[in-house]
C-alpha cells in the first residue's frame, strides 16, 4: 500500500492533499512515534537521504520532492487530475516549478523572520528581499487568474494542487493578500475541497 511519510503541518500536507484527491487508500506515517527530532530524522534519512519530508513509498518505488511525488501520484491514481494534451501537460509542470522555485522559498524566509524569529532577532534586509520575491511572484499569479478561473484547462487539476498547497503558507509567513484579489478566490475554492480538509484536519 501507498505510505506517506511526514505531519500534516509541514510540506507533507502536499502529498497527502494529493492522495486524498485521488481515492487511492494509504498508510500514513506521521513520524509522532518517534520521540525526538534526532529520531525523526535518522528513520527518514533511511528512506531519504537527505533526511527530509515528504517522502512516499509505493510498492518498491521511493520517493522524495513534494512535486515529484504529486506528479506521479496524479499520473498513477488521479488521471483526472492530469491533463491529457502535451501543452497543458507543459504547464502544469511549469506552475509546480513555480511554486517549489518562485514562491516556497520567499514564503518560508518571510515565515521564518515574522513568526519563528524574535522580536531582536530578525533580519530587516533579509525580510524586505523576500517581500520583494514574494510579491514579483504573487502579482505574476494574480494576472494569471484574473483571466482563468483554474491554473491550467477548465478544471481543476494537479497544478492548482501544487501551487495552493505551497500558498497555505501565507498565514506563517504574515503575507497581505489585499493586492491580490484573484489568488484568495480562487485559493479558497482549492481549499473549500474535502480532500484538503481531510488531509489537513487535526488527528482525533
Ligand atoms: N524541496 C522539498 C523540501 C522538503 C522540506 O524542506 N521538508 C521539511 C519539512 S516541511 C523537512 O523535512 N525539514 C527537515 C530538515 O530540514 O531537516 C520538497 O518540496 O519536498
Amino acid at each position: 500500500m501507498l505510505k506517506i511519510y511526514g505531519p500534516a503541518r509541514s510540506r507533507s500536507s502536499r502529498a497527502l492533499w494529493m492522495a486524498e484527491e485521488c481515492g487511492v487508500p494509504y498508510e500514513h506515517e506521521d513520524l509522532t512515534r518517534y520521540p525526538t527530532m534526532d529520531a525523526k530524522s535518522a528513520a527518514v534519512r533511511e528512506i531519504n537521504p537527505i533526511g527530509k519530508i515528504p517522502v512516499i513509498q509505493d510498492g518498491d518505488l521511493t520517493l522524495s520532492e513534494s512535486m515529484a511525488i504529486n506528479l506521479y501520484l496524479a499520473k498513477k491514481y488521479g488521471r483526472h487530475l492530469w491533463p491529457t494534451g502535451e501543452q497543458e501537460q507543459a504547464k502544469v509542470l511549469q506552475w509546480s516549478f513555480f511554486a517549489v522555485a518562485e514562491l516556497d522559498p520567499p514564503l518560508v524566509q518571510l515565515m521564518i523572520e515574522r513568526t519563528f524569529r524574535k522580536e531582536g532577532e530578525r533580519n530587516a534586509e533579509n525580510e524586505k528581499k523576500n517581500a520583494e520575491a514574494a510579491k514579483r511572484s504573487l502579482a505574476a499569479l494574480e494576472a494569471h487568474l484574473a483571466t482563468h478561473h483554474w491554473l491550467v484547462g477548465s478544471g481543476f487539476t494537479v497544478a492548482d494542487l501544487n501551487v495552493a498547497s505551497v500558498l497555505s503558507m501565507i498565514g506563517g509567513a504574515k503575507q497581505d493578500m489585499t493586492d491580490y484579489p484573484h489568488i484568495q478566490g480562487w485559493l479558497k475554492r482549492c481549499q473549500d475541497r474535502p480532500a484538503w480538509k481531510k488531509a489537513t484536519a487535526p488527528k482525533t
